[in-house]
């Protein structure tokens, strides 16, 4: 039966969330509000528009919907300002050799990130051409821990959720998986990751034959 492997980006492909941070770090100041690194794994994996949500709640402020999207605006504009500086570089260990080999056996290949900045990344890094199918914060509504961005991928792969892998670094995409059926592989931390099905510090530590063996 036909296999697909989704990709998540940040954390997963690249670390971007040291730019997160630094960008939303400024939002919060001029909020009067500091964030921390803890605040920050909260906000991994969540769109721009709850990331924001989440930050004005931690600092029990309010503003107008004017205000929310400047705030939106200037945050991107901050976070753009590192991207560009991207190179293959900041490819995370292992995410070459993953690709590489799961394309030379032909299998769907997908991105299904909450990024509205997703394409550019993954031109910056110089990854785009591995990818079949690329769905992210432009192409869903419901945001992670909805299932929506992983199920649209599997549609346009054109393979049935259970046969579907995905690869995720947050809490919110772990569970997006779970629900959608599919088999959640989750990269970092474990302590984070709970509920995955299977949780590796890299790709460096997971074989191709692994991989296969998860779908029938
Ligand atoms: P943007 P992922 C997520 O990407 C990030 O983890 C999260 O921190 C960010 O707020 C979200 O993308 C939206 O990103 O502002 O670029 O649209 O982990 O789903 O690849
Ligand atoms: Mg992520």
């Amino acid at each position: 039966m036909k296999k697909g492997f989704i990709f998540d980006l940040d954390g997963v492909i690249v670390d971007t969330a040291h730019f997160h941070y630094n960008s939303w770090r400024k939002t919060a100041e001029q909020l009067g509000f500091e964030l921390t690194i803890q605040h920050n794994e909260k906000l991994k994996g969540v769109s721009r528009i709850e990331s924001l949500n989440r930050i004005l709640d931690w600092a029990q402020k309010e503003v107008s919907q004017d205000t929310f999207q400047q705030l939106m605006f200037e945050k991107n504009e901050d976070y753009l300002r590192q991207v560009v500086q991207m190179t293959a570089s900041d490819i995370l260990p292992g995410v070459f050799n993953i690709l590489n080999k799961l394309k030379s056996k032909g299998y769907g290949i997908a991105l299904g990130s909450a990024s509205k900045n997703a394409p550019l990344i993954l031109e910056k890094v110089g990854l785009s051409s591995f990818f079949n199918v690329i769905v992210d914060g432009n192409r869903v509504i419901k945001a992670k821990p909805d299932p929506e961005v992983f199920i649209v991928a599997a549609q346009q792969l054109g393979v049935i959720n259970s046969q579907c892998v995905v690869f995720e670094d947050a809490e919110a995409g772990i569970e997006a998986a779970n629900t959608a059926g599919m088999i959640s592989v989750g990269l970092g931390n474990s302590d984070n990751l709970e509920h995955a099905k299977y949780v590796f510090q890299s790709f460096e530590s997971i074989e191709l034959t692994f991989l296969e063996q998860l779908t029938t």
